[in-house]
């Protein structure tokens, strides 16, 4: 590697970080919409090549991102977008020098790349997409679930930068028996207990579309060490469960996984709306995959007062999940009617889009103000989230109550 390139791909990440992790936080909080809600909101570099955000918890870290920052932003700035790790050590540096990434197990030619080798030897494939929480809004969910209770900062949108994995899996030559692919990190990298690691798989048919990439670039600069410096797994309309972090190892599978995290966890059931009842027993699951579309308001509160006459202009965001957005429609009395919004510029299928209507509020009163986003694959946002025990998949249709007069 040369130096210069060397430098380059370092990107100030090489650093020791989390070795002053927070103790306790103290001083500013945010309140999340539901029972319990409150949360340190902690300065800007509390933790490495972050801005301020709101702590869920300290070690392995989880920060969600202040959703007023979706507002300001289309594509979240990188120290502003959420953090989830789920091994209490995770690495705290990375030596761009010596990290590889190994593609191997059912293949004709398993290899080990450099960082070099791979920015170098691979064509570039640069889109937009959200990297979204299985559990993003998962505070929110009735009856209540364990596990994170985030508001819905547990995603952002940024412009991705990678390789194919496709053109990866090419230059191996994957078995034509294979049937997934499994993906490793740093993590599981021998100073932990071989029986604690973190590992995914996807069908190999995911793998291989071409959109699913390994990036090595996020809003053009490095990615963040904790956001997975210097390589990470992104799954375009996939939930990010599977965008592995600190990538350093590709395994070609004959078979499902067996793995904890694809065989016990996130797993979901395994009906069209991936929902059951909280009493029910003995329903099948599946590891969950897609996302479904969302969408929001911004830069309007709950109880914001709104003249009755003239116009406002609403605004927000939405994404179509796995499928591009097909239309955003708002509603002013509740979902009674619904009528469609305009959208913003198109930036491809996976990632925000931004929307806005021009609202008016003739009578004085209370209006509850709806905004539902539907795909091209004809899935719509619900009006009640669905229910699992893993509180996963929430798109509930968003409201505000205003006050018109
Ligand atoms: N190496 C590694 N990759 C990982 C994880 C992890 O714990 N370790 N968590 C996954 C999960 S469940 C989520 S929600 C995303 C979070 O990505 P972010 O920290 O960049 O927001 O990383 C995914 N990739
Ligand atoms: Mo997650």
């Amino acid at each position: 590697m040369t130096q210069s390139r060397r430098s380059a791909l370092a990107g100030g990440a090489a650093i020791a970080v989390l070795a002053a992790l927070p103790r306790g936080a103290r001083g500013a909080t945010v309140t999340l919409p539901f029972g319990n809600g409150e949360r340190p909101l902690v300065p800007a570099g509390t933790f490495p090549q972050k801005g301020e955000m709101i702590l869920q918890r300290t070690r392995p870290p989880l920060l969600e991102t202040p959703f007023a920052v979706f507002g300001n932003n289309l594509y979240t700035p990188n120290d502003l977008a959420f953090v989830r790790w789920h091994l209490g050590d995770m690495p705290t540096s990375v030596d761009p020098a010596t990290y590889r990434l190994r593609i191997g197990g059912a293949v004709r030619r398993p290899y080990e790349l450099t960082l070099e080798d791979l920015v170098r030897g691979f064509p570039h494939r640069r889109l937009a997409a959200v990297n979204q929480c299985a559990g993003n809004s998962r505070g929110l969910i009735e009856p209540r679930v364990a596990g994170a209770q985030w508001g819905n900062g547990a995603m952002f949108n940024a412009i991705w930068t990678g390789v194919p994995l496709r053109a990866l899996l090419a230059r191996a030559g994957v078995s034509p028996k294979a049937t997934h692919v499994a993906f490793r990190s740093l993590e599981s990298g021998g100073i932990f207990p071989p029986d604690i690691q973190f590992e995914k798989a996807l069908p190999l048919r995911r793998a291989n579309d071409g959109v699913t990439m390994v990036a090595f670039r996020m809003n053009g600069a490095y990615l963040p060490l904790l956001n997975g410096y210097p390589l990470r797994l992104v799954v375009p309309g996939w939930f990010s469960t599977y965008w592995m972090k600190m990538l350093t190892e590709i395994e070609v599978l004959e078979h499902p996984s067996t793995d904890f995290w694809m065989a016990k966890a996130y797993r979901i059931p395994d009906r069209p709306d991936g929902g059951m009842r909280p009493d029910e027993t003995g329903v099948k699951m599946v590891p969950i995959g897609p996302m479904r579309p969302r969408s929001f308001f911004t830069g309007i509160a709950n109880g914001a007062r709104v003249p009755t006459s003239g116009a406002l202009t609403l605004r927000g965001f939405g994404f179509g999940g796995n499928a591009a957005l097909r239309a955003i429609d708002i509603s002013e009395d509740a979902g009674a009617s619904w009528r469609p919004a305009t959208l913003g510029p198109d930036h491809g299928p996976y990632g925000f889009r931004e929307w806005h209507a021009v609202a008016r509020f003739p009578k004085a009163g209370d209006y509850r103000l709806m905004v539902r986003a539907r795909n091209v694959a004809g899935q719509m946002q619900p009006m009640r989230a669905v229910w699992n025990p893993g509180g996963y998949l929430y798109n509930q249709v968003e409201h505000v109550d205003v006050v018109a007069g």
